[in-house]
């Protein structure tokens, strides 16, 4: 039976959801669930847990060596992990439903400069929304710093629990003072949605991911309790030099938990990532008044949905919800008539990535390649104020 998380009135609802889980394939986000799970905000707003800590971001422009650049780079990932999987049980009090995005839909934000920081950009694109695609861009010029990545789920279940397998990747661009560029290529964990059943469903990360460039390469090893430290939300990331470009480097390892802190186990001694300061949201642009994105920015495209959510008025919101989907189907409808498709706005589909392709290769990733979104550069005249 269902938890004391799930509202009385709801436990007969939950209880099929979870049974109809074990039958569903591959794409959750179409799927009705009760109301007491579902949460306000769309999925093209998760990019911007890549950048709640600007200062770790901004640092990996400012490391002198290769080594400091490669760590920061491992440390600033880490330190997103606990905002990307714990984020929502804090604000919301257990991990819920996204609202599905919309073909088209935008989210603009940026974290302004503070302390010689720099300021950064974020800008993301729905490219799909059957199955769900998010990609997004991140940088950080007056660092050199650039993030694109693409974002899809591929979920399955397993003994009680969802297990989403993430598509896509991300590659860092870093262009040194020298005027040189260096690549890192992210791969993105395995999440296991456990504690269903008890209708308060939260995030344990399994499986790894793998970061590779500036001559290393690392990977990510994900565990939760029971395994090497017992605790929950453990990793162990073991980072090697690039064979070939090793010279006097050795194997570094490192432990600890992504939501709160870790140390050196090998290669370096010490503290290495604390996640204990507060985070910075984001500043979104035009948010809830569309801006100069119009209807398809996020919080204006939900905008009703998300108030009939926080207001308990499921109603309005599933009314909401439907008219966004209709008028959804209407124009695809049309682009099928007349024979067009939507045009992206600020990407282009590639079915390979010659990054993911040369620097995968170093740590044996299979597929050996991936497709990829490439961003067309066109950052909108609000980001250059
Ligand atoms: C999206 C990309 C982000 C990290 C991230 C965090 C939470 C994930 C989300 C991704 C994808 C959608 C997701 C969500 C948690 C729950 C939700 C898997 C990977 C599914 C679709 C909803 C499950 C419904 C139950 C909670 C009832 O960088």
């Amino acid at each position: 039976t269902a938890g004391e998380a799930v509202p009385a009135a709801q436990r007969g609802s939950w209880t099929s959801f979870v049974k109809s889980l074990a039958s569903m394939s591959g794409d959750l986000s179409s799927m009705t669930a009760p109301s007491f799970i579902l949460s306000p905000t769309s999925l093209t707003e998760f990019p911007a847990y890549w950048c709640e800590r600007p200062e770790l971001f901004a640092a990996i422009g400012d490391a002198q060596t290769p080594e400091k650049r490669y760590l920061a780079v491992v440390e600033w990932f880490i330190s997103t992990l606990k905002g990307q999987y714990t984020s929502r049980n804090e604000s919301m009090g257990s991990e819920k439903k996204p609202l599905n995005p919309a073909l088209g839909e935008l989210f603009y934000g940026t974290w302004p400069d503070k302390n010689g920081r720099g300021k950064t950009n974020l800008l993301v694109e729905q490219v799909s929304h059957h199955p769900p695609i998010t990609a997004y861009v991140i940088e950080n010029a007056s660092k050199g710093l650039k993030l694109v990545g693409h974002n899809a789920q591929k979920t399955s279940f397993s003994t009680g629990s969802i297990i989403v397998k993430q598509l896509g990747h991300a590659v860092l661009t870093v262009k040194l003072p020298s005027g040189s560029t260096e690549e890192y290529l992210l791969t993105l964990p395995r999440l296991r949605i456990e504690g269903l059943w008890y209708g308060s469903p939260y995030i344990e990360l399994t499986d790894h991911s793998n970061i590779v460039g500036g001559g290393w390469v690392g990977s990510v090893e994900y565990k939760g309790k029971g395994y090497f430290s017992g605790k929950a939300h453990s990793f162990k990331a073991t980072l090697n030099p690039q064979p070939g470009m090793g010279g006097a480097h050795k194997e570094i390892v490192i432990e600890g938990q992504w939501n709160t802190d870790s140390h050196f186990v090998s290669g370096g001694s010490g503290p290495f990532h604390n996640v204990s300061t507060p985070k910075e949201e984001v500043h979104a642009i035009g948010g809830g008044t569309g801006g100069e994105m119009g209807p398809m920015e996020t919080r204006e495209l939900w905008k009703l949905v998300a108030k009939g959510i926080r207001e308990n008025d499921f109603d309005s919101a599933s009314r909401e919800k439907s008219r966004i989907e209709n008028e959804q189907r209407q124009l695809r409808k049309e682009e099928a008539d007349k024979g067009t498709t939507w045009e992206l706005k600020h990407f282009k589909h590639s079915e390979s990535d010659p990054i993911y392709e040369h620097l995968g290769k170093l740590a044996k990733l299979t597929p050996p390649t991936e497709d990829m979104y490439v961003f067309q550069e066109n950052w909108p005249e609000t980001f250059k104020a």
